[in-house]
């Protein structure tokens, strides 16, 4: 056998005679049970798919590095972010939210912007969007909500009643559907537009002082949006354009980058701004907490697999290192369960320990065994904790930085309930056209709703917002 061609072989590698003709009695007889090869292929073939994540299923990765250009040590323990200079290889997925895994990237949505740092302390994952609110404020909504983005459960259709009757009913959305309706809600690429972490985060530095974060990554492409009518041509004729824009810009080395900021407040700040400031549904005022530069993200390589690299990447906000903490925000605190969760239903409970998804830093535990299990799952090493074998230690002074809680536990919604400042300020921000693209965006999808009411009451909270607004609405609308 010529030693540099490669030979085909089956899964437990054994060479295989003929890929082309099954075993069958005589040339016209039937197939034989014992063509294990045919068995395999077809078997494995049906199994070839893994469950799609139930939002955001149709993305798009690449692998890059993040360097720090500002020393912010002062604010935060984090060693990737410790000294200017510093490199920390990472990975990021690109997504739209609601669609299936083959639908189109041009379309009005949210886009994922999931990034793992490999940092030398663990994987520090910031799974935001290019949005920096949200819909909702708690987390228990959220499975309604994303109903609503999906299938209506009869028709298999897609459901604009339902959509516009949750937002009007939920008021606390208006400003992340002013962003949706705005140009900003069909990126022209993934690379022109801005990521966010949306969620305020805790920072930590060594002396244990905390101070409350949001991150903003700023495209060094500028924003760009994708011209309506364009966007929806390009859904039909090319479903995958975003996805083929990252990869050929990545593939011909015009390698897209971010310059990351954050935002800062002061610990005690908290308790007294006018917006509660974990409440994802709303922005901090920059005037009030300007951007501060950390660094700059570059991405630089392709994926060698799309299945391998992006469809197996598992990301969660709760992939904390040391220096930066969770806050209260009632969303992030959902999402500290869910994302795992859905890694351990989609992937398999080892999901941390596929390529993609494993640390660069060395991985110590007693967890043990579980489906898949590719390493050599601890060989004999002591396998509980305490032990008297030398087994691997906790770190105290990595423990979560304690932090006073107060109030009864109830079932309660946050207590600034003003919905109609920020989306009102977004729109008055906007140039003319702007807003009128706006209106136009907003009519467009709001004229198949069936019920008058619905539309009503989702004018009535664009009129709170701005008078002018809501009245170009109900115009539009013929309300
Ligand atoms: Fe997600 N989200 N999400 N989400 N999300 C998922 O995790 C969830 C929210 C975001 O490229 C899921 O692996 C809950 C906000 C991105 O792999 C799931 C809530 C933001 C991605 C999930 C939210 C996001 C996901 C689906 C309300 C921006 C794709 C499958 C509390 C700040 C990551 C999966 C990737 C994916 C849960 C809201 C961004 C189900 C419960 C807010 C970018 O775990």
């Amino acid at each position: 056998m010529s030693t540099d061609k490669k030979h085909l072989t089956t899964s437990w590698g054994a060479p295989v005679g003929d890929n082309q003709n099954s075993i069958t009695a005589g040339s016209r007889g039937p197939t034989l049970i014992q063509d294990v090869h045919l068995l395999e292929k077809l078997a494995h073939f049906n199994r070839e798919r893994v469950p799609e994540r139930v939002v955001h299923a149709k993305g798009a990765g690449a692998h890059g590095y993040f360097e720090v250009t500002n020393d912010l040590s002062a604010y935060t323990k984090a060693s990737f972010l410790s000294e200017v200079g510093k490199k920390t290889p990472l990975f990021i997925r690109f997504s739209t939210v609601a669609g299936e895994l083959g639908s189109a990237d041009t379309v009005r949505d949210p886009r994922g912007f999931a990034v793992k740092f490999y940092t030398e302390d663990g994987n520090y994952d910031l799974v935001g969007n290019n949005t920096p609110v949200f819909f909702i404020r708690d987390a228990i909504k959220f499975p309604d909500f994303i109903h609503t983005q999906k299938r209506h459960p009869q028709t298999h259709l897609k459901n604009p009643n339902a959509v516009w009757d949750f937002w009007s009913l939920s008021p606390e959305s208006l400003h992340q559907v002013t962003i949706l309706m705005s140009d900003r809600g069909i990126p022209a690429t993934f690379r022109h537009m801005h990521g966010f972490g949306s969620h305020t985060f805790k920072w930590v530095n060594a002396q244990g002082e905390a101070v409350w974060v949001k991150y903003h990554f700023k495209t060094e492409q500028g924003v760009k949006n994708l011209d309506v009518e364009l966007a929806a041509k390009l859904a039909g004729e090319n479903p995958d354009y975003h996805t083929e824009d990252l990869f050929n810009a990545i593939e011909k080395g015009d390698f897209p980058s971010w310059k990351l900021c954050v935002q800062i407040m002061p610990e005690q700040d908290a308790n007294t701004y006018r917006f509660d400031p974990f409440d994802v549904t709303k922005v901090w005022s920059q005037k009030d907490y300007p951007l501060i530069e950390v660094g700059r993200m570059v991405l630089n390589r392709n994926p060698e697999n799309y299945f391998a690299e992006v469809e197996q990447a598992t990301f969660s906000p709760g992939s904390f290192v040391p220096g930066i903490e969770a806050s209260p925000d009632k969303m992030l605190q959902g999402r500290l369960f869910a994302y795992s969760d859905a890694h351990r239903y989609r992937v398999g409970a080892n999901h941390n320990s596929l390529p993609i998804n494993r640390p660069q830093a060395e991985v110590n535990n007693y967890q043990r065994d579980g489906a898949m299990r590719a390493d050599n799952n601890g060989g004999g090493s002591v396998y509980y904790e305490p032990n008297s074998y030398d087994g691997p230690q906790e770190s105290p002074q990595h423990k979560t930085t304690p932090f006073a809680v107060t109030g009864e536990a109830a079932s309660v919604a946050y207590d600034h309930n003003d919905h109609y400042t920020q989306p009102g300020d977004l729109y008055r921000l906007m140039s003319a056209d702007e807003q009128t693209r706006l209106v136009e965006n907003i009519v467009a999808a709001m004229s198949p709703v069936e019920r008058v009411d619905i539309k009503l009451r989702q004018i009535e909270h664009w009129r709170k917002a701005d008078a002018e607004l809501g009245q170009r609405i109900a115009d539009g609308l013929g309300l």
